[in-house]
């Protein structure tokens, strides 16, 4: 296995477009707060940085990362994005819950880009353990939910140019 893990977080900064005009959701799980709570403040400060306006930025929770989906269709069914994130963090337990709760989240999320035509961005932590996930919410190999804006607002930029060319 190679060593050489890079930060997932080392981006190139002047490559993200300005994000000035645009309006995000960010869909928030309860379930391993510690972390989820690390992810969004990572992401709201990553859109902040580069350009989004607080008002533009809806932000609501729902209880655990298999609600990601649902959370996330009602900002794509009732509300007007650019783009949506979805927090979460989903930790291997005894049972094969984390399986299904994995599988669940990352379809749903996919049939949701489908079906709205809206980026809607998977910033989901699938881990063996805690410390695997603070190693990935600001510690050792970044933060997903600074990736996960940065995600956002790089897709929610193709989107608007496809859509003017
Ligand atoms: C039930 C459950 C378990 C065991 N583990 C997690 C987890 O590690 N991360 C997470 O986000 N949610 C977990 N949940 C809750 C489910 O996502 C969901 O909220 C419940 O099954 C109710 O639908």
């Amino acid at each position: 296995m190679s060593t050489d893990l890079k930060n997932l977080s080392d981006h190139d900064g002047t490559s993200i477009p300005d994000a000035v005009k645009m309006r995000f959701g960010i869909v928030v799980s309860e379930w391993n707060k510690e972390i989820t709570d690390a992810l969004f403040k990572a992401a709201y400060s990553t859109l902040l940085k580069n350009g989004a306006k607080e008002k533009n930025i809806i932000v609501e929770n729902v209880p655990g990362s298999f609600e990601l989906t649902s959370g996330a269709g009602y900002f794509a069914e009732y509300g007007k994005f650019d783009a949506i994130i979805c927090l979460g963090c989903i930790i291997k337990g005894e049972t094969p819950h984390f399986n299904y709760i994995s599988q669940g989240v990352t379809q749903g999320i996919t049939e949701l880009n489908l079906k709205y035509g809206i980026p809607v961005i998977f910033g989901v932590l699938t881990t063996d353990n805690i410390e695997q996930a603070r190693d990935r919410a600001g510690g050792k190999h970044g933060n997903k939910g600074d990736e996960a804006a940065v995600t956002a607002i790089k897709m929610a930029a193709l989107k608007d140019q496809m859509r003017h060319r």
